[in-house]
């Protein structure tokens, strides 16, 4: 088969603001194992330039792909482009099948079956095992009923199979980095880059997250294969920076050292960057050395609120002492801290924000980043959310950098001003001015300016964006925006059993 896998442009901020792109692991981890089938596959990314639609429709029909396949990190607020697009190109050839996977499809795939007829298949879940499989029931013209994970309109009729097994051996499956040209992509200010996952999933049960459900119970890959391939990518293809995808790669203390300890012995010159909870980071105060020896340079850190009340509503499991604490030790041995918070999960009053604001302060982490609380319909959350009215439909900006729910006790412009005001003072006040210009460490100095050059541009970026996009007043409310909660169907995904797969062997 003719595979087409394509990236479609984000207009969000993490695509359009940095001249950096990284490569689209999702889609690359499907092109691996359908490379390994014997198919022939290329990747669009239409993320450079940015592509318009008509380019990649063109460059599309030069390939003549069977099938073409779709799946975009930006999830949910991918879906509205991935649409335009998937639309464009199946006009364009109206016999190659269209395939979508993702995290946003996996939940909603009645609605795209509903309404987007070009649309032959979704593949929900892991993609790996379920797209081999897509692939050659669409080659072989068979039924796609017996392929679990799978969505597609049976006689007329949306219809889900039932879920496929988690991967348990996650190195039984390669990724495709033969799909892409290393030298296009890069990261922390233009330096050689992927993204990478060494695992999947994570124990905690935040209940405003999108992820935990989707990957199901943690699993890694086995930790000295997974650090020989990043030495591997380094040696042969010169990438400098490894971007973690994870969810929370540091969950096994014991795994994470024989990771962490194989890349230092491979003696490699990495710069490690990635998420992590603050509990690990304290957790594991005796091996930070070994963390800065293999090259972390920066965590981002989800705090979402340094208020204990509202970690206790979203269930983050966290505590304020621990996030200051994981912040010292960090910084205690040269690791960069990223602190995410998150604006709206109750709906603040000014005095709210001005403790938050104390309290991020007393913090003191290296850099920050806060984002709008974003529901999505297959989390707990939403049903504490159901009832807030939405502000903002057009879906392409539920990308945590735009208000989308209204709060009661102030307008979005002010909520904005508070947003902006925190982010200001905590990167603008004389220590983080002093660790970004006059840091002693190079590497440090640099990866704090190259965030704060990013900074400056997003600043006008989003304030221009809020004054030009119109917020709907008396918008729907969030079910009514969405459709009813489906955090039923998440328990659901995140019930599934795990299964060892035998026939696939990785080949990196
Ligand atoms: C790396 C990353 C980025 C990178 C993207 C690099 C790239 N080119 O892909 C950067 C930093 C640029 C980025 C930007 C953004 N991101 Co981002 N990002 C992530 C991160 C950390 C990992 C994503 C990833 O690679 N996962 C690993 C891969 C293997 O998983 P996957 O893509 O889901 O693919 C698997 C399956 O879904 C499925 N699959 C996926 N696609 C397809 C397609 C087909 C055909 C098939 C069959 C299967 C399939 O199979 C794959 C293998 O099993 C996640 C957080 C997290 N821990 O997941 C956030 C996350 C995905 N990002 C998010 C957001 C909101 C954004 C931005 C919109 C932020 C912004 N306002 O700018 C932008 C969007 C732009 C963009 N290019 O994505 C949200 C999405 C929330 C949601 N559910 O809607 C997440 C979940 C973060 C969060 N917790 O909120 N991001
Ligand atoms: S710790 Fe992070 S990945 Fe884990 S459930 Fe909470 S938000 Fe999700």
């Amino acid at each position: 088969m003719r595979i087409l896998l394509i990236n479609v442009p984000h207009p969000a901020i993490g695509s359009r603001i940095p001249d950096d792109h990284l490569p689209p692991l999702g889609l690359l981890a499907i092109g691996g194992p359908l490379l390994d089938d014997g198919h022939a596959v290329k990747l669009i990314d239409g993320e450079f330039g940015p592509m318009p639609a008509a380019d990649i429709v063109a460059e599309a029909l030069a390939f003549a792909p069977d099938a073409v396949l779709f799946g975009h990190s930006g999830s949910t607020s991918g879906h509205p482009v991935i649409a335009e697009v998937a639309a464009a190109v199946n006009a364009a050839m109206p016999k190659a099948a269209i395939v979508y996977g993702g995290v946003f499809p996996t939940y909603h795939w009645r609605d795209i079956l509903r309404d987007e007829p070009y649309v032959t298949a979704i593949v929900r879940g892991e993609g790996e095992e379920t797209a081999r499989q897509l692939m050659l029931a669409l080659q072989y013209g068979h039924s796609l009923g017996h392929i679990a994970g799978i969505a597609f309109r049976d006689h007329g009729r949306p219809h889900a199979t039932p879920q496929a097994p988690v991967i348990t051996d996650l190195d039984a499956y390669r990724i495709g980095w033969e799909l892409i040209d290393h030298a296009r992509y890069s990261y922390w200010g233009g330096l050689r880059a992927v993204v990478v996952q060494f695992s999947r999933g994570c124990p905690h049960l935040c209940n405003y997250c999108g992820q935990r459900g989707f990957w199901t119970r943690w699993r890694h890959r086995d930790p000295v294969l997974f650090a020989k391939e990043l030495a591997r990518l380094h040696r042969e293809h010169g990438v400098k920076v490894i971007n973690f995808a994870d969810e929370n790669p540091t969950v096994s203390k014991k795994v994470w050292t024989i990771f962490l300890e194989t890349l230092i012995a491979e003696d490699v010159d990495l710069i490690l960057v990635g998420s992590t909870r603050a509990d690990d980071i304290v957790r594991d105060a005796d091996i930070l050395h070994l963390y800065k020896k293999a090259g972390w340079e920066r965590f981002l850190l989800g705090m979402e609120s340094t208020d204990e009340r509202t970690l206790k509503l979203i269930r983050k499991g966290a505590t304020t002492t621990t996030d200051r604490e994981a912040i010292r030790l960090m910084r205690q041995h040269g690791i960069l801290s990223m602190a995410t918070w998150v604006v709206g999960f109750e709906e603040e009053t000014d005095r709210d924000h001005w403790r938050g604001l104390r309290q991020l302060l007393s913090y003191d982490p290296d850099q920050i980043q806060l984002l709008y609380v974003t529901p999505h319909r297959w989390t707990p959350f939403f049903r504490l959310a159901a009832n807030r009215r939405v502000i903002q439909t057009d879906r392409r900006w539920w990308d945590y950098k735009h208000q989308v729910l209204a709060t009661r006790h102030m307008p979005p412009w002010r909520t904005l001003l508070w947003f902006k005001f925190t982010e200001m003072v905590l990167q603008c006040r004389p220590r983080a001015l002093f660790r970004t210009y006059l840091q002693r460490d190079r590497r440090l100095r640099h990866a704090m300016r190259w965030y704060t050059q990013m900074g400056c541009r997003v600043w006008p970026h989003e304030i221009l964006g809020f004054l030009r996009d119109r917020l709907t007043r008396h918008g729907p409310t969030v079910a009514e925006f969405w459709g009813g909660p489906q955090d039923a169907e998440e328990e659901s995904m995140a019930a599934r059993r795990p299964e060892r797969p035998t026939h696939l062997r990785k080949a990196a």
